[in-house]
Order: C-alpha cells, then sequence, then structure tokens
C-alpha cells in the first residue's frame, strides 16, 4: 500500500530533487551569493525545495497521462528561467526582474551579445530533463499513474507549506523584515530562492502596474495647483551663492542630531561636525523623512523632493518610473553627476534607479580597493572610503554633483578596536554603547576627507552639504537613550530624535558669515535649498519641499509616519504637543489646521510615484502640457 502511494509521486519527487540539486549547483557555480556563516548556506540550499514542491504538485492534479508530460515541461520552462538568469548575470551581475525585462535599451545591449553570452557548457542544465524523459519512456515504473485522492493531496500541500513557512522563518531570523524593508536582490536569492524572487517580482509588479494604468494626465493637475500655491519666495540673498560650484553630498549613514555637540565622558562625539557648523550654514530644526527604504528612501527624497513610499522601497516598487531628478536638472546646467558608494550595485536596486534618475556615472563596489584590513561590519570603513573617492573625484568632469553615502556607522556598529577614538557608552543597550565610538570614527573619516578635498584642488571651487540618512538608534533603545539624555523619552521626544544633521558649507562664503537657520525643514527641503544656492530656479518643479534659507518661511515638515512638526507644535500618534511644554497642547487648533497639509503632501506624492505621473508633466514647455510629455515617452519608448 506505501509502497504504491510513493509510487504515486516518485517521478514528481525525481523531477523534484533533480532541479534542487541543479539550482543549488547553479547557486554555487554561476551566481555570486556572497555567505558569511553556516546558516545562511543552509538557507540558500533548502531555498529551492518548497517552491518546487508547489510547482511540481501542481501535476497531482492533473489526469494520471498528463501528469507527466506536465513534470517534464515544467522542468524545461524552469530550467529556461534558470538560463536566463545565468546569461542575464553574466553581464549585469545582477538577477532578472520584470521591469529589466521591459527596459528596452538594457535588452538592446543584451541582444546582440546573447548569443555569444551562452556557453556550450549551459547545455548541460538539459541533462536532467533528458534522463527524466528517458525515465518516462523507457521505464514505466516511475511514471506517476496512480489516482491521487484529495486527502493525499491536501496532505502533499501542507507539507509543502511547512517547508516554506520553515524556509522563511530561517531567513527572518538571519535577516529580519526580508520582503519589507531588505529589497537586495542576491538577499532574496539567497533567503526564499530565485524562484520565489521571481514571484515576488511578479507581484510588486502587478500591483504597480494596476495604478499606473489607471493614472491619467488630469491626476496631476490637483497636485500641481497644490505645488504652485504652496510656493515659498527664494531669499535673493543666497540665491546663487555657489553658482557654478561643485556639489559635493555626503549622506551620513545612521547620523541624529542628538550627538552633535555632545559629549561622552568628558570627549566629544563629533569633534570635526562640531567645528564646521560653525562655519557653515547649519540647520537645527531638520529631520529625515525615511520610512522602510532607509538609505535609499533618503536618496530617493534628496534627489526628487517627493516623500518615500510609506511602504517598501521606491527604489525597489518604482525604478523604472519617470522621473525628473537632480542629476536631470543639472545636467540643463552643464553638470556632470554621480554616486559614490561602496557596496553592491544592486543594493537597494541602485544601478536601475540611477539609470532612471539621470545619473552619468554610479562608482560602486567595483571602483574601490575593499580588503579584510580595510573593512568592518557592511564594508569599506569610511576612512578608505573618502580616501579613494577624493581619488576618483579628481577624474570627474567639473562641475560634478555627486553623492557619497558612508557606511561605517551602521547597525551593528562594528569598529576595529584601532579605530575607536572614544569609549562605548554604558546602558542596557549594547546597540546604543556601540553607536558612540563609531560616529566618533565616521567624523574623524570626514576631517579626512576634507582635508583630501584641498590636497585635490577640490574644495575651494565646491559646496558641501552633509545630512543625516536617517535614526540609528531605535525607539527600542529609548530606555537607555533616556539614560543618555537625562530625560524620559516621550512620544514627544521620539519625534524630536528624528531630528538629522543638515550643514551646507560653502568655502570662502559659509566661513565668513556662518549661521544657524532653525526653520523647520525636513529632507525634501535639501534639493530646492542646494539648487536655490546654485542659482538655478526650481519653482516650475513638481516638488514638496522649499527653501529652508527662505525669509517667507514654511516651518512645517511631515514625516513618513504621519507625524508633523511646526514652529510651535509636534503631531505625532494623534496627539497634539505643544513645543514649548512638551505636554499635549490646550489648543487644538495649533495642529488642526496642518493635520490636512501633511495627509494631503504624502497622498500626493504616493499618487505621484504608484501613478508614475512625472511621465505627464514636461517642466520644459511652457504650460507643462501633458500630451507633449506623452509623446516623448513614446519617443523615448521608440527609440
Ligand atoms: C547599503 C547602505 C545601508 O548600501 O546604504 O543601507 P541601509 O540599511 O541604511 O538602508
Ligand atoms: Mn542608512
Amino acid at each position: 500500500m506505501r509502497k504504491k502511494r510513493l509510487k504515486a509521486i516518485s517521478f514528481l519527487l525525481i523531477a523534484t530533487l533533480l532541479m534542487w540539486v541543479k539550482t543549488y549547483v547553479i547557486y554555487k557555480s554561476s551566481f555570486n551569493i556572497k555567505i558569511e556563516n553556516f546558516m545562511q548556506e543552509f538557507i540558500l540550499f533548502i531555498n529551492p525545495l518548497s517552491f518546487l514542491l508547489f510547482i511540481f504538485g501542481i501535476g497531482l492534479f492533473l489526469k494520471e497521462k498528463n501528469r507527466n508530460r506536465y513534470i517534464i515541461v515544467t522542468s524545461f520552462i524552469l530550467t529556461f528561467i534558470l538560463l536566463a538568469n545565468i546569461v542575464f548575470y553574466r553581464f549585469y551581475s545582477d538577477f532578472l526582474t520584470i521591469p529589466v525585462l521591459f527596459q528596452t535599451n538594457n535588452m538592446g545591449d543584451l541582444g546582440s551579445s546573447i548569443t555569444s553570452l551562452i556557453e556550450p557548457v549551459d547545455f548541460l542544465m538539459f541533462v536532467d530533463i533528458i534522463i527524466l524523459i528517458w525515465l518516462y519512456k523507457k521505464q514505466p515504473s516511475f511514471r506517476t499513474d496512480v489516482t491521487v485522492s484529495r486527502k493525499e493531496r491536501a496532505a502533499y500541500y501542507l507539507f509543502v507549506a511547512a517547508t516554506f513557512f520553515f524556509n522563511l522563518g530561517l531567513a527572518e531570523t538571519e535577516r529580519p523584515e526580508l520582503l519589507t524593508r531588505s529589497f537586495d536582490r542576491e538577499m532574496l536569492v539567497k533567503n526564499i530562492s530565485l524562484y520565489n524572487f521571481h514571484i515576488y517580482d511578479g507581484v510588486l509588479q502587478s500591483k504597480q502596474s494596476a495604478q499606473r494604468a489607471l493614472a491619467d494626465s488630469n491626476s496631476l493637475t490637483e497636485i500641481e495647483n497644490y505645488v504652485s500655491a504652496n510656493q515659498t519666495d527664494r531669499n535673493e540673498k543666497t540665491f546663487g551663492q555657489a553658482k557654478g560650484r561643485n556639489v559635493i553630498l555626503v549622506s551620513l549613514e545612521s547620523t541624529q542630531s542628538f550627538v552633535i555637540n555632545e559629549k561622552l565622558n568628558g570627549k566629544e562625539i563629533t569633534p570635526f561636525l562640531n567645528k564646521l557648523i560653525k562655519k557653515s550654514y547649519n540647520f537645527t530644526n531638520f529631520y529625515h523623512q525615511t520610512g522602510q527604504g532607509k538609505t535609499s528612501d533618503s536618496e530617493f527624497i534628496v534627489d526628487n523632493s517627493l516623500y518615500p513610499l510609506g511602504r517598501g522601497a521606491v527604489f525597489f516598487t518604482n525604478p523604472s518610473n519617470e522621473f525628473t531628478a537632480t542629476p536631470e536638472l543639472l545636467k540643463d546646467e552643464g553638470y556632470h553627476s554621480s554616486v559614490i558608494h561602496a557596496n553592491n550595485k544592486s543594493f537597494w536596486n541602485r544601478d536601475l534607479i540611477y539609470d532612471s534618475f539621470g545619473y552619468d556615472k554610479f562608482f560602486d563596489i567595483k571602483s574601490f580597493d575593499v580588503n579584510e584590513e580595510n573593512s568592518v561590519g557592511w564594508g569599506l570603513k569610511d576612512g578608505p572610503f573618502f580616501e579613494q573617492s577624493a581619488e576618483l573625484m579628481k577624474s570627474i568632469p567639473q562641475p560634478f554633483y555627486t553623492r557619497l553615502i558612508t557606511l561605517t556607522n551602521h547597525f551593528p556598529f562594528d569598529l576595529d578596536e584601532e579605530d575607536k577614538l572614544i569609549d562605548e557608552y554604558d546602558s542596557k543597550s549594547k546597540t546604543l554603547n556601540k553607536y558612540f565610538p563609531t560616529v566618533r570614527y565616521q567624523d574623524e573619516a570626514l576631517k579626512l576627507f576634507f582635508k583630501k578635498m584641498k590636497e585635490a584642488g577640490l574644495y575651494d571651487n565646491s559646496i558641501f552639504v552633509l545630512y543625516g540618512d536617517h535614526y540609528g538608534i531605535s525607539e527600542n533603545h529609548n530606555e537607555a537613550m533616556g539614560q543618555f539624555l537625562n530625560k524620559e523619552i516621550t512620544p514627544f521626544e521620539e519625534v524630536q530624535l528624528q531630528k538629522v544633521p543638515f550643514v551646507v558649507h560653502i568655502p570662502g562664503v559659509t566661513d565668513q558669515h556662518p549661521q544657524e537657520i532653525d526653520t523647520v525643514g525636513g529632507q525634501v527641503d535639501i534639493r530646492p535649498t542646494v539648487l536655490n544656492l546654485l542659482g538655478i530656479d526650481t519653482s516650475k518643479q513638481i516638488q514638496f519641499g522649499h527653501d529652508l534659507l527662505s525669509k517667507d518661511t514654511n516651518d512645517f515638515t511631515v514625516l513618513r509616519d504621519g507625524s508633523f512638526i511646526t514652529k510651535d507644535s509636534i503631531f505625532t500618534d494623534g496627539v497634539c504637543y505643544n513645543k514649548e511644554t512638551g505636554e499635549p497642547a490646550d489648543d487644538k487648533a495649533v495642529c488642526q489646521s496642518y493635520e490636512e497639509k501633511a495627509k494631503q503632501e504624502l497622498q500626493f506624492s504616493d499618487q505621484i510615484i504608484y501613478g508614475d505621473l512625472l511621465r505627464f508633466y514636461d517642466r520644459n514647455s511652457p504650460d507643462h502640457s501633458p500630451s507633449k510629455k506623452e509623446d516623448k515617452t513614446e519617443l523615448k519608448k521608440a527609440s
């Protein structure tokens, strides 16, 4: 009896086993998946199983005769998907995604060389299918032609589900928030398999396409009206103050404002920054506005002056949207644009979205000399990163706009002994304790960077824009944070802790006339503030930011969770606080007028992203005519 049952699925199990082994062999031989410990290797090994059992198991619903054919055809299709990924990987060292398949220019590059990318050994991939066909034809005893009952099918799929959740559970412990936060393709393949990654990608894609399909040019009218009604006048005194200079933005990893001008055991945590802000425009009421996309969200905000999404990372959900990012605006002024970051180019999908933003160049990990000695935690240490970046920057055509993204001050804040310039803090939170030495290290690296910029002759003709990308210490560490700051971390304080540094240093200008600016602002304001300093008018842009140097101040910023900050109040979790006392406000009206505005802005921004609405906006045509823009998109597609 049992033998008969097993016989019912023997062909299916053989096919699964062959495909499982094949997938693992391909993982190891054709892709460059970094494995750091045994658990990761184990997850990689088991991850194809649940999907393969699932897909082959569909055969159990088919008539006996068709079942075997289905299994062979499925093996063939899966092999083809593997092969497509292998070939694509050879060219791009990346996995296939649906947007990539439709990126005609990418595929164009690949199309011509596709034959040269296929190697003779690839045909070995079909060996297991030949075995399957041989078994099917010559070994009837292996054929699956016994009827399977409903109960048996249910039991089978229960097992499949158990396998899947076992895999996902392990993956989640190895990489928390894998599906919602960490969107690196390599990470997904490593944890949930190449097959499930494609399904995941497909779900993202269809969700997004539906919203895009429903949008038309009218969807933008209301937003356009809102944006132009909310303009602030520019400050004529600062407008153009840095005209024609190189723009060097530095994203300070996980750096919050509370470390600035603060000491630990009598030692400054950021001695260099503390000095620099005295020779700069220093914005003291400035907040990060990131969501789950963390660093990538901050990049999105800074380059577009739009809000990130409430769920997921724009970098992953909408990489092929039409954007009017800063590189595109600066191109009109003759600027070269680049990003410098020592990580895999596909991390956060950067390689794809930077193309959409119009970047000329991405100096990724391949541009750097990275080895055991100069790495810690997430990779290349900030010191050597800045040093090597300075070298790279010498070769960029001027004027340039470049964004450098630091890495060392990243959770779990690991640091080599020799780089620890201050003590760890002493509290119950290991995370907070370790945070201070890495912030201190980053500060030292910044000092080195400025020195190198001077040596490279790039200091005087540049403008330096430094900002914190997002929080480093989450609310899970409130108790320890309270101990450090010597106050209880209430929801009101929690919002205040979302403040990050924003410093604009203009050699020859701000060192003569530094200024502390307490206007309430957020990352969306970076672009209009910086571009106005360059003397570039952004009032025609669809953007939510304002020039924080403007006299006609706005004093309002909304965080991605809907909390907002104004001159006098803070609104969070439905409570309106008086900024001065930190107590719930007696007069709710101080928040009420802003509540609608906060919701509205986030909603408008979401609509722009999900609907890909900027494809209907032509900043260069006098009436921003949507129809012309549509033509432009069509033209682009056709060429
Ligand atoms: C990775 C780095 C960190 O390249 O930017 O990303 P995060 O985890 O901070 O979003
Ligand atoms: Mn970050």
